[in-house]
């Protein structure tokens, strides 16, 4: 898994407000609106503890304090723990908070001490970028385009799956699509194939995974993934709508998958 950088993380929230801006546009809806529909759950003030963990890579710069930025941006009472992994956990559960935001270098969670709810990122990540893509608003059909079976890919294709769509997937590695085809039914994408989508979800840590001939004159591609799955010049069309951001929207929708 790709890890974020600090410079990932930089301007983060004008980031999210243009993504915001892009979501609204092409799905009718704002990420909160979508996020309550999706978990049915709303902010209630809740109290976030965010705790440092320097496990494997360490502390990356910028983290925590995005994360602080994302509770407020919810209406809800952050802070980041005075020191890290066991001592900051020791804190935030003395502290009676009620959500703790975590993540080594292999897995980012939220737990919620109070309804004994866990969420993993790359789950959340993949079920609300996925989310995105299937509202499309100029969409022709319920096809949708899953590129990326990995852990977030996956979590989306199968999230498309018990929504109704006709789920297309790609990925390079064989066993991830036998487990997709045999677990979820997906239907194979032909690289060279006629079919065009107005709908893509992209999940790889790959960039320009997207070509030309994959996508309809009209079309909105959803991807969590860094770098940038929409090659320049395509991203320069003005009838694909891009929504692509490093952070806030996975981690959106771990929290509202444990309010
Ligand atoms: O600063 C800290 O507490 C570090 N232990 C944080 C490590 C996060 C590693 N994960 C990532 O960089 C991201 C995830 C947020 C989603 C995909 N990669
Ligand atoms: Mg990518």
């Amino acid at each position: 898994m790709a890890l974020l950088t600090p410079e990932d993380l930089e301007d983060l929230l004008n980031k999210l407000r243009q993504s915001n801006e892009t979501i609204k546009a092409s799905t009718g809806k704002s990420i909160t609106e979508i996020c309550e529909e999706v978990y049915g759950t709303r902010p209630a003030s809740q109290k976030v503890a965010i705790v440092p963990i320097t496990a494997g890579n360490g502390i990356i710069g910028n983290f925590s304090s995005s994360l602080l930025a994302i509770t407020e941006y919810f209406g809800l009472e952050g802070y980041i723990t005075d020191h890290p992994d066991i001592t900051g956990y020791h804190q935030a559960v003395s502290d009676g908070a009620d959500i703790l935001l975590m993540a080594d270098d292999h897995m980012f969670i939220a737990h919620n001490l109070k309804s004994r709810k866990v969420a993993a990122n790359h789950v959340c990540t993949g079920v609300i970028y996925s989310e995105i893509a299937s509202r499309f608003i100029h969409a022709g059909s319920k096809d949708v385009l899953v590129i990326g079976l990995g852990r977030v890919g996956y979590a989306g294709a199968e999230h498309l799956v018990k929504k109704g769509f006709n789920v297309y997937a790609y990925d390079p590695n064989t066993e991830f699509m036998e487990k997709a085809i045999g677990e979820l039914g997906v239907n194979a994408y032909d690289m060279n194939g006629p079919k065009q989508f107005s709908m893509v979800f992209e999940a790889t840590p790959n960039a320009n995974t997207i070509s030309e001939g994959m996508i309809a004159e009209r079309c909105l591609v959803s991807t969590p993934g860094i770098p940038c799955a929409l090659p320049p010049e395509l991203a320069e069309n003005g009838d694909i709508d891009l929504v692509m951001e490093p952070l806030v929207i996975g981690a959106a929708a771990m929290l509202y998958s444990v309010f």
